[in-house]
């Protein structure tokens, strides 16, 4: 029987007239190979399965053994702790769905690009934590009065920038108490793996998710405002490398959707049939509720409102679909999220760190 010949295809970024200029660095290469994103065909998933949960690791995944480790409580409190991993266990636990996303997730489209971990769009995930909450664990130990700043340590440490230091990050006490916090030994049921911080981490539900410390060794109550690297010099939205800037803390809304069709290999231009297509995604604003999704399929010209989902939890995504009749040609398919705070998704977004990047996301594809 004969075989008939495959169709073939000339996607919009073949190759022929890709503009180079923005070629990664080896360094920046090596690094995305560490820290992986979750490819966005998992926005399916309500609970994101934690093979493909994105991943950001500054330096090396430390050598932690559960049954020697202790997980300090000091500085200026009444009485300093030191817990078990079994200890921390047999307190009361919660689960709860929280939608992480990395600072930097958009960093490598922004142009110039910032050289750094580059994200494209895909630094995100939502994972079922189980853990104990800290604000009764701080009660215990007795926060003093002076305490201005709680400072979070975990067991990895390297240099960036120049400098040497532990990965530490803080939270002040009202933030720290919040009842969503929690100390997490368990990712979707299972203990956290190696890379996701076992064996117990913080979760910041609602922050980004430098300020979740991964390898938790210990708390310490300060009384100034903590100035370590990760704390005062990394995450600032800054205009230039003089501007003090803002520090980065809550997550932005942002909408993502799931890339339609089939893929070209290199380029990942979409290809789908013509016809009636349902566009389906997720989107998230961090503590706040997202309130509505749109969605265009003319670059940004015009939008119309998609249809949402309940969110999976309070502090997790909801997800969106959008009918949308697909008509022979090429189309830059975009969603764009607003809180119920109506803080919108903007078009762009630049700052010399790469961080916060929620410019809205644009799929080509190329309709048959
Ligand atoms: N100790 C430690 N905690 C850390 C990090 C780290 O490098 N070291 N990376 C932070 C950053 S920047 C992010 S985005 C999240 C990523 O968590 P995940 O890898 O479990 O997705 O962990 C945070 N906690
Ligand atoms: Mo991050």
């Amino acid at each position: 029987m004969a075989q008939s010949r495959p169709a073939r295809f000339r996607t919009v970024g073949d190759g022929s007239g890709v503009d180079r200029s923005g070629t990664f660095t080896p360094e920046e290469v090596a690094l995305a190979l560490r820290n992986r994103g979750m490819p966005l065909e998992g926005l399916r998933y309500p609970i994101t399965p934690a093979g493909i949960h994105y991943l950001l690791i500054h330096f090396d995944i430390p050598e932690m053994d559960a049954a020697s480790h202790r997980l300090r409580i000091g500085g200026l409190v009444e009485r300093e702790m030191t817990l078990t991993l079994n200890e921390i266990k047999g307190r009361p636990a919660v689960t709860m769905p929280v939608t992480m996303e990395c600072a930097g997730n958009g960093r490598a489209l922004m142009s110039p690009r910032p050289v750094n971990q580059p994200w494209t769009s895909d630094a995100i995930g939502t994972a079922e934590w189980t853990g104990t909450p800290l604000a009764p664990l701080l009660g215990e130990a007795g926060l003093r009065p002076e305490t201005a700043d709680i400072v979070f340590t975990g067991a990895d440490r390297g240099v960036q920038n120049e400098v040497l230091h532990d990965y530490q990050r803080s939270l002040t006490p009202a933030e720290a108490t919040r009842d969503e916090v929690i100390l997490a030994y368990e990712m979707n049921g299972h203990p956290l793996e190696p890379q996701h911080g076992f064996p117990v981490r913080l979760i910041v539900p609602g922050w980004y998710g430098m300020t979740s410390v991964k390898w938790l060794t210990s708390i310490e109550a300060v009384d100034h405002p903590f100035d370590g690297f990760q704390q005062a010099e990394a995450y600032r939205y800054q205009a230039d490398p003089d501007d003090p800037g803002e520090p980065v803390s809550l997550i932005r809304p942002r909408a993502l959707m799931i890339p339609p069709g089939i893929p070209d290999f290199m380029t990942r231009t979409r290809l789908l049939e013509g016809g009636a297509v349902t566009l389906k995604g997720r989107a998230w604003a961090g503590r706040e509720q997202v309130a509505r999704v749109e969605v265009s399929a003319d670059g940004g010209k015009t939008w119309s409102e998609a249809t949402l989902e309940e969110p999976v939890g309070r502090f997790a995504w909801r997800g969106w679909s959008f009918g949308w009749n697909a008509k022979p040609g090429t189309h830059t398919l975009s969603a764009r999220a607003t809180s119920a705070k109506g803080e919108m998704q903007p078009d762009e977004e630049w700052n010399i760190q790469g961080v916060g990047n929620n410019a809205c996301q644009r799929v080509e594809v190329l309709v048959e």
